[in-house]
């Protein structure tokens, strides 16, 4: 009994500092449970863009290839043979991680706390089937009176906060971790959650907005518009434009939403933070290896939040810097071309609604020295 009380304190402590993180998150839940029970009738204002956006698509991808590949920049084709970046058939793990804090946290799962889980478990389980086999009213007829007894109870007490602490050491080693500021020289990509894609801000690179949509399958577009092959990724995965990222190098990653609150979550890099309207949330990342990583928009969004997959592409930073050469942007150091070149996802960009952070992304975009 004392265990279990304990066990919940330790358990509502645990959960509290979420929960405080989320209450300011969610100021007015009203309007997303409206929108979703009723998106024509409750928000034809917020659906007005959406269609024009997707009445924009295929003008705005006319000038690319059907590939999605750029000059200098070919997509990379998702490591489907070993499963990189994405779910395994019949894994019941955590995915394979590919950032130094992904693969400490998976450890700390498999290597602490499944073994400790189950070796309580069992023991519990034990004393269950000792007490039920030698103390029912046949085995044990007159039962004893005892109350109380000091060692057992101080060895009770003790052992469980043991196993507390050696479980809340690594895990508070983990959140500081997670949330270390990232290095002064780390690259920033903005992520952006709209109602119902993402958009990619590069304010270290010119400020240009990479606007990633899903891809469809062949038969659901109309003909000779893209579609989704093997190459861009698994279904419902892929998406037209992805956040290209340096391998290797820390990252910042900032979050943000322009109408309802979304979440940019990769669970093979082990990220996932809240993209919340007004606020700009931040966590660092350095991806281990160059790859593909897949994820989702982990908040419930609206009618189309099944739809709007993140993709990760992580490059050699030459390729990296060739990508951004393709986008229009410049790496910062490099002297800045005179008239900068129209971005290529420019014609997306304008089709998406105003950014509305500009005013965030222009100090980071200063240290262009
Ligand atoms: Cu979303």
């Amino acid at each position: 009994m004392i265990m279990l009380k304990k066990f919940l304190v330790v358990m509502a402590a645990m959960a509290m500092p979420s929960l405080a993180l989320a209450q300011p998150a969610n100021p007015a839940p009203a309007p997303v449970t409206k929108e979703v029970a009723a998106p024509v009738v409750a928000t034809p204002a917020a659906a007005a863009p959406v269609v024009a956006e997707a009445a924009a698509a295929p003008a705005a991808a006319a000038p690319k290839s059907m590939d999605g590949s750029l000059p200098g920049y070919t997509p990379m084709r998702p490591d489907y043979a070993n499963s990189v970046g994405m779910p395994k058939a019949k894994e019941v793990d955590f995915q394979e991680q590919f950032s130094d804090n992904g693969q400490y946290a998976k450890w700390i799962n498999n290597a602490i706390l499944l073994p400790i889980i189950t070796i309580i478990s069992l023991f519990v389980l034990g004393l269950l089937l000792w007490v039920i086999v030698r103390f029912n009213r046949r085995a044990n007829p007159v039962p004893s009176k005892t109350t109380h007894n000091t060692f057992i109870e101080v060895v009770w007490t003790l052992i469980p906060v043991l196993i507390l602490l050696g479980i809340a050491y690594p895990s508070l080693d983990l959140l500081a971790k997670q949330f270390k500021p990232a290095p002064a020289n780390a690259v920033t990509i903005k992520a952006t959650g709209y109602q119902w894609y993402w958009g990619y801000t590069y304010p270290d690179h010119g400020g240009f907005e990479v606007v990633s949509n899903m891809l469809k399958e062949e038969g659901d577009v109309a003909k000779g518009e893209r579609f989704r092959t093997e190459n861009d990724g698994p279904k419902l995965m892929a998406a037209d434009n992805r956040m290209v990222v340096p391998a290797g190098v820390p990252l910042r990653i900032q979050t943000t939403a322009a109408d309802v609150i979304h979440a940019f979550a990769v669970p093979s890099l082990w990220f996932k933070l809240d993209a919340v309207p007004g606020r700009l949330n931040e966590k660092s990342l350095t991806i281990t290896k160059p790859g593909v990583y897949f994820g989702q928009c982990s908040e419930l969004c609206g009618a189309r939040h099944a739809f709007m997959p993140i993709v990760v592409e992580a490059l050699p930073p030459e390729k990296f810097a060739a990508w951004v050469k393709a986008q229009g942007g410049t790496m910062p150091g490099a002297e800045k071309p005179a008239p900068a070149a129209p971005a290529v996802a420019a014609p997306a960009a304008a089709a998406a609604p105003a950014p509305t952070t500009d005013p965030v992304a222009a100090p980071a975009a200063a240290p262009t020295k």
